[in-house]
Parts: structure tokens; sequence; C-alpha cells
């Protein structure tokens, strides 16, 4: 088998023309914000970060789809071809130089091809742009509190609210953002190890006891996002969800005021002494 050069510069445009395609296309079963039922797709994103990582996971997927496919065609070929019916005088070929250079240079060139995205979204999502507002979110057995520095720093928890809808998802106290802003998470671990994340902002970061971890959304529209605690951390693991309210500005603002009131006397410590860190 053997591949010019011309296909396969024609094959990895291909590859690319694809993966554009099934990237601006619209994903199946996903909700803004939140999972939802016999969902296969990522969620619908709301950050281009989120954006981003659309994107590549698509790419990929095209890419090894083909990959796939082309392998199974070789097989294929051989199966039929060289089987000892068909063909009852084997090659005595043990050699072929291009060839050979050919399936080496060509995997080294895909994966070229695929560390460039790759690393400029790495660089992304670490490298945290100047930001408007820092929001310091803590992983707690089991809720999160979570802490704003810039305005008037109060503090408050977090917890499952299991009136609330979505199940499992909602709760009493919604961390809330403005919209379209670089907003900065601080997040550190209290107790164990949690994880911060947020599938529909691309976000996910341990919550390390006794460590400052930095991660980074701009939410592209208003509404309710919703995420999980993605590190075992015990047995209400399960029951620590996000919860994050993406407001205008204006209504951000209106919204410090009565929380600076309302968690005057700082929500923080109430739950995490009376629990203490058991399993
Ligand atoms: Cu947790």
């Amino acid at each position: 088998m053997r591949m010019s050069k011309g296909r396969v510069g024609r094959h990895l445009l291909g590859l690319a023309v694809a993966g554009l395609t099934l990237a601006t296309g619209s994903a199946a079963f996903a909700e803004l914000g939140q999972p939802a039922p016999w969902e296969w797709t990522l969620q619908q994103s709301g950050s281009p970060v989120m954006d981003n990582i659309v994107w590549f996971h698509n790419f990929l997927f095209v890419l090894i789809a083909l990959i796939t496919l082309f392998v199974l065609a070789l097989l294929v070929v051989v199966v039929i071809k060289f089987n000892a019916r068909a063909n009852p005088v084997p090659s005595r070929t043990t050699h072929n130089t291009l060839i050979e250079v050919a399936w080496t240079l060509v995997p080294v060139l895909i994966l070229v091809g695929i560390s460039v995205p790759s690393f400029r979204l790495l660089f992304l999502e670490l490298d945290v742009p100047k930001a408007d507002l820092t929001i310091k979110a803590t992983g707690k057995q089991w809720y999160w509190s979570y802490a704003y520095p810039d305005n008037g720093k109060f503090e408050f928890d977090s917890l499952m609210a299991q009136d609330k809808q979505p199940r499992l998802l909602g709760v009493d106290n919604e961390m809330v953002v403005p919209v379209n802003k670089v907003i900065r998470v601080q997040v550190t671990g209290a107790d164990v190890i949690h994880a911060f994340a947020l599938p529909a902002f691309g976000v996910k970061i341990d919550a390390i006891p006794g460590r400052l971890n930095e991660t980074w959304f701009k939410a592209a529209k208003t509404g309710m996002f919703y995420g999980q605690c993605s590190e075992l951390c015990g047995k209400d693991h399960a029951f620590m969800p996000i919860a994050i309210r993406v407001v205008e500005d204006k209504e951000f603002a209106s919204w410090v005021e009565t929380a600076k009131k309302k968690f005057a006397s700082g929500g923080t410590g109430t739950y995490a002494s009376a629990a203490g860190p058991t399993q």
C-alpha cells in the first residue's frame, strides 16, 4: 500500500474540513448548563474555553475514526487478497524503504498536527487572563463555600437543596457571576481533596487542602450552569453540586449588595466544624 504525497495532503485537508464541520454543527441532546437524559455529546458550550474543547474533541474524533477505518480497510485487503487460497505462492519481499519511511513519517506528522491545537488549548485553559472578578471556591465535606474578596470579602456556603430542581444539582445559595467577564476562580480544599468542575465552562480543577489552584471562565450567556464535585471525597461526594448563576452586570451589583448583608456574619465554618473531617 503506497500513499503518494498528494494523497496524504488531501487526506489531512479532508480531516481538517470534516473536523470543522462537526465542531460548528449543533450537539443533539445536549442542554446548556446541565446534563440531559440520554445525552451522548458534550454539554453545550457556555464559554470560549469550552468552545475550543468541543472543537478539539470533534477534530480528534474525526481523525481517530478515519485512521481506524483506514486500518480496517488494510486488514480486509490482506484477508481477501493474501490468504492461502487467493495467493498460493507468497511474495518473499521483506523490505520496502519507501513504505517504511512513509509509515514512520505519516504518524509523526499526524501527532505533530494534533499537538499544535492541543498545546494551544492547554495554554488557553491554564493561562488565566487579566481577571475582572476573583472568587475563591473551597471544597468541604460535603458542600462548597464561595468567597468574594473583590466585593466586600463576604463568604457563604452553598449546599445541595433537596427541594430544588434540577434534582441533585440545585443549591440553596448559588455562586453568582456577571456575564462576559473574566472570572478567576481560586480553588482549595478544607478537609480532603475535592474538584471544582463545570462542564459547560470547560472547567475542572482539583481542590487540594493547603494549596491554591487557579482556573478561569468567561460565561458567554446568562442563565444557570451546573457542575459537580469531581473527586471522590467521601460519603456525600455525589451531593455537593456546583451551581453558578450568570447575570447581567446590574443584577450582579444588586446581588452583591444583598449578599453583603445576608452573609455579613460569615456563612463559613458552620458545617465544617460540626461535621469534622470524617470519611
Ligand atoms: Cu467533594
